[in-house]
């Protein structure tokens, strides 16, 4: 194994294609609009970029209901675009990772279709199971709301669905599923693809027999389930290792334990995981649909305890935002006149760990959540279930509304912020999702041409991630757990030592003593803190050779 793969000092860009640029005028992304953006995307200096969905779909989620996975939705082009699309990133010097939706399919998809006959080679393929109308096979519940079982009249059987009702699980225990599924991974990488993004790949082995639960909550009984490392160890032999393919595993509700195994450094597994803990600090008793205050002392210690448990063990992917996930600079740090400095500390924290770091577009030059306030504006499935479930037993419209804005998906799903024209420079059309109001002020061809921008933040850290190995190899260590408002840590490789100290808070906080004297590689303001004090949301980067 290569002791120091392109992913282990890169960085990875998300594009949500349905959202990124528009070339025909339909309102959404094509690949087209992403081969017209990638001088943009080689100057940010990104190694790779990682397209959701562009397949076949439905679109009930938005791709992740894939169709057809091995043709492109006409909506986003054709494979002569995508052949372009990957010659041109791979001549600037990017790789191209593409979203594998193996957990379920659409049930639009022709295996499904012939899976709806129970004499059917295809009716294995997917999780069929006995029951009575009104009595589901158990009280497992789906992602999205409601059951997770399905009830199908003509054959009297329930088919399983963590997520949407029209996205069937898979029945990974078939063999021929696993064959079928390894057989779309070659065909793309023989398309050129360097990568794969596995979408929700630790809820493919489910218990068998799926017992009950008696409030519900089957993930015990799915989430790290029974066979999945004998899976992912035998998609790694087969396909991911021979085919040259980065991994990453996206991961549910996962430990620390099973993602040093998935991640594990001899590359038995998969290259890196996402997880989620760290965007669960403002959850209220588990529940996303809340709006509690982000709790920041859990924050710190969750980062610390995953860089700690997986240095030397396995890889981490970093990143604070992607299409299902609230903007972070409105989650964790302002909108108002404080939101440069804030979204600069926020991404200074997380690109000085250890760890791929993934920045999800708009990311970088600081958008924001759009603050939609009218249900008529929200797209997504997730969303629109809950507040149809939540209003049906009564919640208060308003109150539900103020939820949405600060936790709904579509908080990032909307249109790339181009420049100052209509629609943000996204499309000439009518956009599928309303623009945020916020694209006069921010956009590329501002963050571009203002040096202090967030942007040319990013491009640095980018930049020095390449330059500094301590980035890549340090350890970890949480100088300050217990303080409330500063984030101190330190990395260290022998004797060099990367100081990153941050304020959290939107007013200013007493400097640790460290700081005052330490040579100051990066900072999100011009000049060093002034009189010991920490300014609101400044953060530094200091480089030292221990003993200094
Ligand atoms: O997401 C999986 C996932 O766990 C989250 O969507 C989560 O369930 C949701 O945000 C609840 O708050 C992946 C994709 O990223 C997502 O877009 C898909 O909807 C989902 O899988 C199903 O394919």
């Amino acid at each position: 194994i290569d002791p120091c793969p392109w992913w282990k000092n890169g960085v990875i860009y998300q594009i949500y294609p349905k959202s990124f640029q528009d070339t025909t005028g339909s309102g959404q992304g094509d690949l087209n609009g992403i081969i017209q953006r990638l001088d943009y995307l080689q100057m940010l200096g990104v190694d790779a970029l990682w397209l959701t969905p562009i397949t076949v779909s439905p679109q009930v989620d938005n791709g992740y209901d894939v169709a057809d996975y091995c043709n492109i939705d006409p909506a986003c082009g054709t494979f002569a675009d995508f052949e372009r699309l990957v010659a041109g990133a791979h001549q600037r010097g990017m790789r191209i990772v593409m979203d594998m939706v193996f957990n379920h399919t659409s049930t639009e998809h022709t295996w499904f279709k012939q899976s709806l006959n129970p004499a059917s080679p295809f009716r294995p393929f997917y999780h069929w199971r006995q029951g009575e109308e009104g009595r589901p096979p158990n009280h497992w519940q789906s992602k999205f709301g409601g059951s997770a079982w399905q009830w199908h009249p003509q054959t009297s059987q329930y088919y399983l669905h963590l997520f949407s009702a029209q996205q069937a699980d898979l029945n990974w225990d078939h063999p021929p599923v696993r064959e079928a599924l390894k057989a779309i991974c070659r065909f793309w990488a023989g398309k050129g693809v360097d990568g794969l993004r596995l979408d929700v790949i630790n809820l493919v082995s489910k218990t068998a027999d799926y017992p009950e639960d008696a409030l519900g909550d089957g993930r015990r009984f799915y989430t790290d389930g029974p066979r999945i490392h004998e899976y992912l160890r035998e998609f790694s032999r087969d396909v991911f290792r021979p085919l040259g393919l980065m991994t990453v595993g996206e991961m549910s509700s996962t430990s620390l334990e099973a993602c040093r195994q998935y991640a594990a450094a001899d590359g038995s597994e998969l290259s890196m995981t996402f997880n989620f803990h760290h965007l669960k600090v403002d959850y209220a008793n588990g529940e996303k649909w809340c709006d509690a205050a982000p709790d920041l002392l859990l924050l710190k210690r969750l980062f610390c305890t995953w860089q700690q448990g997986m240095h030397g063990h396995a890889w981490n992917a970093l990143f604070w935002c992607n299409h299902d996930q609230p903007r972070i600079v409105s989650r964790l740090g302002s909108e108002g006149p404080l939101r440069v400095p804030a979204a600069k500390m926020l991404a200074m924290v997380l690109h000085g760990m250890q760890g791929t770091p993934f920045i999800y577009q708009g990311e970088e030059i600081g958008m924001t959540n759009p603050g939609f306030s009218h249900i008529s504006q929200y797209r997504d499935v997730e969303s629109l279930r809950w507040y149809a479930a939540m209003k049906k037993a009564g919640e208060d419209e308003a109150h539900l509304l103020t939820i949405l804005s600060r936790k709904s998906r579509d908080n990032s799903r909307t249109p790339m912020q181009w420049d100052a024209t209509d629609n943000a420079g996204f499309t000439s059309g009518e956009p599928w999702i309303s623009p945020c109001r916020s694209y006069p002020l921010i956009n590329v061809e501002q963050a571009v041409n203002d040096p202090d921008s967030v942007f040319h933040l990013y491009r640095r850290l980018i930049a020095l991630r390449k330059t500094f190995a301590i980035f890549t190899d340090g350890d970890y260590q949480d100088c300050l757990p217990t303080h409330p408002g500063l984030w101190c840590y330190t990395r260290t490789k022998g004797r060099q030592q990367l100081r990153v100290i941050a304020n959290l808070s939107e007013s200013a906080q007493p400097a640790p003593l460290t700081c005052v004297k330490g040579e100051t590689l990066l900072s999100n303001y011009y000049d060093a803190p002034v009189n010991n004090l920490l300014r609101p949301y400044e953060c530094l980067y200091q480089l030292m050779e221990q003993g200094e």
